[in-house]
Formats: C-alpha cells, sequence, structure tokens
C-alpha cells in the first residue's frame, strides 16, 4: 500500500479523474480516496514516482505521504 497527499482534490469527479489516472497506467491497481484529509492510498506494483507523475499529469499536486 502506497499513500500518497494529494492537493486540488475538490469533488467526486476529481476522486474520479485521480481514481481514472492510476488505473489507466495500471488497470489492476486498487485506489481508495479521502477527500477530507487529501489521502489517495493506492495499491499497485507500480513505482510510487510513476503514480505521482501520472496524478500529476491529470491536473493536481501529489506527494508521498508517511
Ligand atoms: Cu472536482
Amino acid at each position: 500500500m502506497q499513500t500518497f497527499k494529494v492537493d486540488g482534490m475538490t469533488c467526486g469527479g476529481c476522486v474520479r479523474g485521480v481514481t481514472n489516472a492510476i488505473q489507466r497506467i495500471d488497470p489492476n491497481s486498487k485506489v481508495e480516496v479521502d477527500l477530507e484529509t487529501k489521502t489517495v492510498k493506492v495499491e499497485s506494483v507500480l513505482p510510487s514516482l510513476e503514480i505521482i507523475d501520472a496524478i500529476t499529469n491529470a491536473g493536481f499536486e501529489a506527494r508521498t505521504a508517511h
């Protein structure tokens, strides 16, 4: 499980946008978005940098959370 902090998400559309962006590069990934805490949890074989890239390209600011 990888955890990211993602800024710029405000509604269900953003949640879908982030989810789709990640599942586009890894269709088998599991994505869990918590709008309130701006946290995105991802279960994926991909390295975190690639996931951050995908989220960034979708128009949001992402960084790894610990
Ligand atoms: Cu939105």
